[in-house]
């Protein structure tokens, strides 16, 4: 057929087809279709999970044809793209999202109540794709939103593991993992396309020779190979019509059975070689420890990485581009360094595969690739053993030499007879054991470089990258982060959307700068009250939802005070910890003690490997059972762990809170996003001058914002001038008594060792300075309560919260990525059904 009647015919069935509108009668008809015809069930035998499938493909079915005009008007229109690489994204369920998108949510809902069915039920049905570790993965999904909601072509590329980040249950205060299948019951949302697979190739050695020319040529001979299968995704902006793809790779042997063990007989060992490619996109790694060692890991990364690489120069050479035209097409993004071997790939693609001379390839590689920086923890950097990326990567550790050579080159020239400086800013660590770098080969390779706040940033230039900082600052900028409010607000919190919708109307959905219509409000008592019922009732929730999952029974008239996030020392959850046993020995003291009736909430995972971290979730069980047990408390104070968090409970949890607590210490949190979460749903901060707190602590106003501790620099010279922790022990006595509950077996039923590691590090290293912040934590948290019972003023401060806090939409964010850095403009899609 030709390309111009088949065009025709797909723009006459999208225009026909009732799959594609957007009424009551037009979804109800498509439910039972999709009901008979994909799920093959007949109404009355159709389980839970066959009415969400139904559903599903219904609401895909609307995704699609916008997903293919789309795709249409990118390669009809030639339009530069956004290319985000990031080993992880946390999407959330697509459901909801989509009918929110989509605009059909309250279609969907009559349109299953005519048919007897909860739309809640099936929304609560979907599986919550874990397919990352925590903020990392959860800003590449609010990135893909905000770009397809500002019409900005692009394609987020990752990978489709099979197992994400393991399911956390709780058995006897412990946490304990077991494997997310997520994809056990079907996945609706993704269309697999076989036939667009790529091949990877690892292992084996590189040989040399010369070409006619008499240039230099390597020929890189692999011994494995994998096939990369991508899996693609729609992801629709918020009343637009552009769906951009999420396309996740998946890996799969290169042949089913290998010819020549099958004739040998071995069909054991065939299949096992299928087994071991298979393994390449298998399960997440955790943010353990120990990564340096996971040969596995490094291959993922590369896995991705190629096929994507490959992907886009697919469609550039489609388009009969030059590839010298590839930057002007491309803006490839690194979510962190896990993607950064594609500096290494796109030279050898171009190098090695296209015979392009290395200057040429290294203009468009740098002026292709941008990098993101997501951590300031020296011991979070990555770095592979160069025995280990050899044996992988023969060819790319070559590049990367080469590459390294002349950009030491160029540094010698930059700063002549500065033997250290040279040392310090290879690519290679010398070190001992040596190792690539790859924040190092990251931002050799790009053009642009930023951090995620602005504190972040800065510190960046400081310590991390000073020396790439000082050698091109012109590569330098901050992009503070963002969230997106259509998942963080309009779906998670839909009273709250209600009411601000009825006072300012819809337009802050997508202008979130429009929240600051709310300030004219604030002194208007009806509204006010109107504020704090929404709250109730969303606290209401979140107290029967712990009562059917926890069997516990907690006060929505007390404070909700909530810290949700990874479970990592610098995150000092144990710092609340402190906090809630500061409170009991109070009320133990002076049971009649006037105390704000509160309910402190935990959530969040530890890496499997992370022995303290998991010791906290077990301290945070282990208080908790003493304090809700003892009758002196009479209530007024309770402790809830969550388990299992993850983006579907993150949005039953940020609209309930009161209390946002955000304790790192001070130049250890990039940026937080969480904070973002919980302030747009009206909740108050207590936090430190850390990440992007202090731009949340800017916006809101400093009055409506509970700060505590020490800043950054303070940290820095308490470091340097030899921190003691136990002098701050020593001279607060109720600190003493807190510290040394945790070996007096107080709260592990007289065990006097389980949690003496937390002790001894408290008192001999305290590394994130605890014992350094406590008392002003402490201080601050009794400013938090006497607030609290001024409901009046609380709920002022909850307003001017959520009024201020429009730079924080992942919106902004995007925008000022596509201005300084991509240089991409919005391409609206024409549509016609
Ligand atoms: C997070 N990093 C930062 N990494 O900690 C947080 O401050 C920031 O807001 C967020 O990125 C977004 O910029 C983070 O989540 C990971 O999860 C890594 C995943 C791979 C293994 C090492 C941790």
């Amino acid at each position: 057929m030709s390309e111009l009647a088949a065009t025709q015919l797909a723009k006459d069935l999208i225009k026909k087809t009732e799959r594609t509108e957007l009424t009551v009668e037009a979804l109800v008809r498509s439910f039972l279709d999709n009901l008979f015809f994909v799920q093959g069930r007949s109404p009355e035998r159709a389980t839970q999970n066959d009415l969400y499938m139904a559903l599903a493909h219904s609401v895909r079915d609307r995704l699609v044809e916008r997903w293919i005009s789309t795709v249409r008007n990118y390669s009809a229109q030639d339009v530069r793209i956004v290319c985000y690489l990031s080993a992880e994204y946390l999407t959330g369920p697509h459901l909801a999202n989509n009918l929110i998108n989509l605009g059909i949510h309250d279609q969907a809902k009559e349109a299953m109540e005519r048919l007897g069915i909860d739309l809640n039920a099936l929304i609560d049905q979907e599986e919550d794709p874990g397919l990352g570790n925590g903020g990392l993965g959860r800003l590449a999904s609010c990135f893909m939103d905000s770009l397809a909601t500002l019409d900005i072509p692009a394609i987020g590329y990752g990978i489709r593991y099979e197992y994400g980040i393991f399911d956390q249950v709780i058995r006897d205060g412990w946490q304990v993992e077991t494997t997310d299948k997520w994809l056990r019951l079907g996945n609706p949302w993704e269309i697999a396309r076989p036939e667009d697979a790529f091949e990877v190739k690892y292992g084996g050695h590189t040989e040399s020779h010369k070409d006619p020319m008499g240039r230099v040529r390597v020929q890189w001979i692999p011994d494995k190979a994998v096939r990369g299968v991508p899996h693609d995704t729609p992801i629709l902006g918020y009343r637009t019509n552009t769906a951009n793809t999420m396309r996740l790779w998946s890996a799969e042997a290169v042949e089913s059975f290998s010819v020549e063990v099958f004739n040998t007989g071995d069909f054991v060992g065939a299949v096992a070689d299928k087994v071991a490619s298979e393994n390449i996109s298998k399960v997440l790694y955790p943010n353990d420890e120990e990564i340096q060692g996971k040969q596995l890991r490094l291959a993922q990364q590369f896995f991705f990485v190629s096929c994507s690489l490959q992907h886009m120069l697919r469609i550039h050479t489609l388009q009969q581009r030059p590839l010298t035209d590839f930057y002007r097409k491309f803006a490839i993004q690194m979510n962190d360094t896990h993607p950064a071997i594609a500096v290494a790939e796109m030279m050898r693609l171009l190098v090695d595969e296209h015979n392009l001379e290395w200057d040429t390839a290294w203009h468009i590689t740098q002026n292709t690739f941008c990098y993101t920086n997501h951590t300031l923890l020296p011991e979070a950097l990555e770095q592979w053993p160069l025995d280990l990326f050899g044996e992988l990567l023969p060819r790319h550790l070559q590049i990367i030499f080469e590459i390294n050579r002349r950009h030491l080159d160029e540094v010698r020239a930059k700063f002549p007879d500065d033997p250290e400086r040279l040392s310090r800013m290879s690519i290679i660590n010398e070190g001992g054991q040596r190792f690539v770098r790859m924040a190092y080969l990251a931002a050799v390779g790009s053009h642009a470089i930023n951090g995620v706040a602005a504190l972040h940033t800065e510190l960046l230039k400081e310590y991390i990258l000073r020396d790439f900082h000082d050698f091109s600052p012109e590569k330098f900028s901050n992009k503070t982060n963002g969230v997106t409010p259509r998942r963080w607000m309009v779906l998670s919190n839909p009273r709250l959307t209600n009411l601000l919708n009825a006072k300012i109307g819809p337009g802050w959905i997508h202008d979130l700068e429009r929240l600051r219509r709310l300030e004219t409000f604030v002194e208007d008592a009806e509204f006010r009250a109107q504020w704090h019922e929404v709250k109730q009732d969303n606290k209401k929730d979140l107290a029967a939802f712990i009562k059917e999952r926890l069997g516990r029974t907690v006060d929505p008239e007390s404070m909700f005070d909530v810290l949700v996030k990874r479970i990592h020392e610098y995150k000092r959850q144990h710092l609340q910890v402190l906090h809630v046993i500061t409170l009991y020995n109070r009320i133990k003291l002076d049971p009649d003690l006037e105390v704000t009736p509160r309910t402190v909430i935990f959530g969040g995972k530890a890496a499997p490997g992370y022995h303290t971290a998991k010791l906290i979730i077990k301290l945070i069980h282990s208080v908790g059972n003493v304090v809700n047990a003892d009758v002196d408390v009479k209530g007024r104070l309770k402790v809830v762990f969550l388990p299992d968090y993850n983006v579907t409970l993150g949005q039953r949890v940020y609209p309930a809170a009161d209390l946002s607590e955000q304790i790192s210490l001070a130049g250890k949190e990039a940026s937080g996003t969480g904070n973002m979460k919980f302030a747009m749903n009206g909740a108050l901060t207590i936090g430190t001058l850390d990440g992007a707190n202090i731009e949340i602590r800017e916006e809101a106003g400093e009055e409506n914002f509970f700060l505590f501790g020490l800043t950054s620099n303070e940290v820095q010279a308490m470091k340097s001038a030899g921190y003691n922790p136990r002098s701050f022990y020593e001279k607060d006595e109720e600190l003493q008594r807190c510290v040394d509950s945790l070996i007096s077996g107080q709260f592990s039923s007289g065990d006097l060792n389980l949690f003496r590691p937390l002790y001894d590090s408290l008192l001999n290293r305290d590394e994130y300075m605890l014992l350094a912040d406590y008392r002003s934590y402490i201080e601050c948290q009794e400013r938090v309560s006497a607030a609290y019972r001024d409901r009046d003023r609380w709920v002022r401060m909850s307003i001017l919260n959520v009024a201020r806090m429009g730079k924080f939409s992942s919106d902004r964010a995007i925008r000022e990525y596509c201005a300084d850095i991509w240089r991409t403009w919005p391409v609206k899609i024409e549509f016609n059904s």
